[in-house]
């Protein structure tokens, strides 16, 4: 593997590529094997062909044992590849011992899905939060590239020109990593600002989740065309990780009912550690949430294993804990239904895109987040039109009379509008 000079890695875009990864026997890994060509494929690179092995551990100096690799090096020449991909985090040694044996580039999973999210982060914290990922991944594999090159130098004990090249590299990505997270900290604090504002207007936060391609960003879409809001629609295609940024969008509902929902980056099998811990700036809306919705493409065979990753990201980002609706998605797509029947109990088969028992998933939503809500009588004296114009705005009225007193008012309150007006709160048999 080469760095560039802005530190990025060379993309694997245009390469002729064999995969090659290693697969427990139980796991029956070829599923695993096509999720890494759609990555491959999904940054330009041609899949010439996939070398599968099955072994327990990865082999700690090359990856896979020594007859794969010999039939590795021989399908490279004959498919005239120019580059291998493999489907784990590799360590600096076994990139290095590869390459070196190969005689070719050689791309780690990892590497694979910085790339993807590199060229797709659209937001500059998004970007720098890859760089930062990019770098982590870097900084601990210059050693087996320095050690290469410090054989250049002098004998044992010498510092050779390799050894402090590696030095200044080190302090190069050091001093940039450092500057990157100074800037994503100041987002951060900004963020947190949006955040006591949401909290202070005690708006509920609904978060969807999911495996990458799931469909998370076609439920949003759904949802903000359902309740009239389908001006303010989302991205949505069929690709890997179509949305890379967290989008937040303020519905509204009948009855004057308003929450933010929230479409995040979606989850894949093996994210790296480096980028989950990058992105939890902007994940940290999901631990946050009121509510999670955990879209699950119903329609792959594949379906549990998804939900399993879904599952420890979460617990990664602390949300384990958080309410959750599930939803399987792209019921359409499923052709024997009664495939549906073994989802677990509680969990609602929908179509995004035909729309079907979409309305059963916002009411679902509504009846989560809207639970609690206190019904109220509120007598709100003349002076206060703006109380009674944001009750009129902002609260399922059911009822207005005017007395003597004032304004007085039916209707269902969030807990801090509760907070906030309870001193014009009648008691049952006040007026
Ligand atoms: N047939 C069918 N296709 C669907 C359904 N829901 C989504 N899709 C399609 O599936 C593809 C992926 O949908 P997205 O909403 O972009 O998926 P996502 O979960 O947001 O994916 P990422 O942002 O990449 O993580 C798109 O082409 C959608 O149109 C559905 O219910 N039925
Ligand atoms: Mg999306």
């Amino acid at each position: 593997m080469r760095f560039t000079d802005d530190n990025s890695v060379i993309a694997a875009a245009f390469c002729r590529a064999i995969l090659v990864g290693i697969e427990k026997e139980r796991d029956g890994g070829a599923r695993s094997m096509d999720e890494l060509a759609a990555l491959a494929e999904a940054v330009g690179a041609e899949v010439a062909g996939i070398l599968p092995q099955v072994r327990e551990t990865p082999d700690r100096r090359t990856y896979i044992g020594k007859g794969k690799l010999d039939e590795l090096a021989e399908l490279c020449a004959s498919m005239e590849a120019d580059t291998v991909i493999c489907n784990d985090e590799l360590s600096g040694i076994q990139l290095r011992n590869l390459e070196d044996r190969l005689g070719l580039r050689v791309i780690d999973r990892t590497i694979l899905i910085l790339d993807i999210f590199a060229a797709r982060a659209g937001s500059r914290e998004g970007k720098l939060q890859v760089e930062l990922a990019q770098l982590r991944y870097r900084l601990p594999r210059l050693t087996g590239f320095g050690k290469a090159l410090s054989s250049q130098g002098g004998g044992i004990g010498t510092r050779g020109p390799g050894e402090k090249k590696l030095e200044t590299d080190r302090r190069h990505i050091q001093s940039r990593m450092d500057e990157i997270k100074k800037e994503l900290a100041e987002a951060a604090a900004h963020r947190q600002v949006q955040r006591a504002r949401r909290k202070k207007s005690g708006l509920p936060l609904v978060a969807l989740v999911g495996y990458t391609n799931a469909g998370k960003s076609a439920v949003m879409n759904h949802i903000l065309r359902a309740t009239e809001n389908g001006d303010k629609a989302v991205f949505e295609k069929d690709m890997l990780f179509a949305t890379l940024d967290t989008y937040r969008r303020r519905v509204c509902m009948r009855d004057n009912k308003e929450f933010i929902l929230v479409d995040t980056v979606g989850f894949v099998s093996k994210l790296p550690h480096s980028l989950v811990k990058a992105f939890r700036a902007t994940l940290e809306e999901v631990a946050e949430a009121d509510l999670l919705v955990h879209v699950v493409d119903a329609s792959r065979a594949d379906c549990d294993f998804q939900t399993d990753v879904v599952s420890e990201v979460l617990a990664e980002l602390g949300a384990s804990g958080n309410d959750r609706i599930t939803a399987y998605n792209k019921a359409d797509l499923i052709g024997d239904p009664a495939r549906l029947l073994h989802a677990p109990p509680g969990v609602l088969p929908v179509s995004a895109t035909r729309g079907d028992n979409m309305d059963k998933l916002l009411a679902a939503i509504e009846s989560a987040i809207f639970r609690d809500l206190r019904s109220v009588r509120l007598l709100i004296p003349y002076d206060r039109g703006d109380i009674v114009s944001y009750l009129s705005e902002k609260t399922p009225v059911s009822e207005r009379a005017y007395t003597e007193e004032g304004t007085l008012v039916a209707t269902k309150l969030r807990e801090a509008d509760y907070r906030r007006l309870e001193p014009y709160a009648l008691r049952s048999g006040d007026a």
